[in-house]
């Protein structure tokens, strides 16, 4: 993981306190800064500063940008965890926000922290802003959580958990990646190769994040394991098996760091982050 963690949740209390100053209604500040702060790997937020800098950019001017895809992350965590959805009771070793909260405060919560993200990045860069927002949309993160939900109970094909992978959880992570370049002042050029290589990337988190799911300790993982199994859901590992997954993992990030390697960046940050991934137990 990168240097950056540090620097993210702490801009992160401050953008909440920036949201609401006086904190009201408490009720719902509490809700938000509960699942916001409760210690996530912020993944996405690193490859969006890492991008940034990457091809030349001032790091603090993508500090907005990346608290906000971390907000846009955890709202997508808390509403993937309510009873209608996942119905899971733990998320990053806490019980989950509409267990701690009940589930209307959690649905709030949820949409506060979203439309917070937004706010924060209007008074922004539009390019980036539009980038971020494709993906956490129906085109990106909400399409591929349908398809997710409407395939459950049933086999689906490659094709189709494909779609799934690259939209639910591909498009947030190369967004971070192709905002953070914009942000940094990049070509389209370079912009689009980096956004390739995010999407190697997030689908290589994907099937590790499947592989976890059975493989993984939960407690480490801060959540329960055999979830996919629970929510009767076809993954990578279902439809390719353990072996198979593993070489494909690798082979993804493999090209990921390809792509990003062609390419005249200022450093390796984002190789190197990508590359930590690969043996991540959480
Ligand atoms: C709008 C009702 C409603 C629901 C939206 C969009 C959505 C719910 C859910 C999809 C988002 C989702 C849960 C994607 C899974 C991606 C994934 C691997 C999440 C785990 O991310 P990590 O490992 O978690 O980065 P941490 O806790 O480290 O941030």
């Amino acid at each position: 993981m990168s240097n950056y963690i540090d620097e993210i949740n702490k801009n992160l209390a401050k953008s909440l306190d920036i949201l609401m100053p006086d904190k009201f209604p408490k009720e719902i500040y509490d809700a938000m800064e509960y699942s916001l702060m409760a210690g996530g790997k912020r993944v996405r937020p690193q490859f969006l500063l890492l991008a940034c800098e990457a091809v030349g950019g001032n790091v603090s001017d993508a500090i907005p940008f990346a608290c906000a895809v971390e907000m846009i992350h955890t709202y997508s965590l808390i509403h993937d965890d309510l009873p209608a959805i996942d119905n899971d009771d733990f998320r990053r070793g806490k019980p989950t926000n509409h267990i701690k909260f009940g589930e209307a405060m959690a649905i709030l919560a949820g949409d506060a922290l979203l439309n917070g993200a937004y706010e924060i990045m209007a008074l922004n860069n539009t390019l980036a802003f539009k980038e971020i927002a494709k993906a956490a949309g129906v085109s990106g993160m909400i399409g591929g959580q349908t398809v997710d939900i409407l395939s459950e109970n049933k086999e689906i094909s490659m094709e189709t958990l494909l779609y799934i992978h690259n939209n639910k959880t591909g498009a947030l992570l190369s967004a971070s990646m192709s905002a953070g370049a914009i942000l940094g002042g990049a070509s389209t050029q370079t912009t689009e190769k980096i956004k390739e290589a995010g999407k190697f990337i997030g689908l290589a988190f994907q099937i590790k994040d499947d592989l976890l799911d059975i493989q993984g300790n939960s407690k480490e993982l801060g959540k329960p394991t055999n979830s996919d199994e629970k929510n009767k859901k076809s993954t990578y590992v279902s439809i390719n098996g353990i072996e198979k997954s593993q070489t494909d993992f690798e082979e993804f990030t493999k090209k990921a760091v390809e792509i990003l390697d062609s390419l005249n960046l200022k450093n390796d940050g984002l190789q190197k982050l990508a590359l930590s991934l690969l043996d991540r137990s959480r």
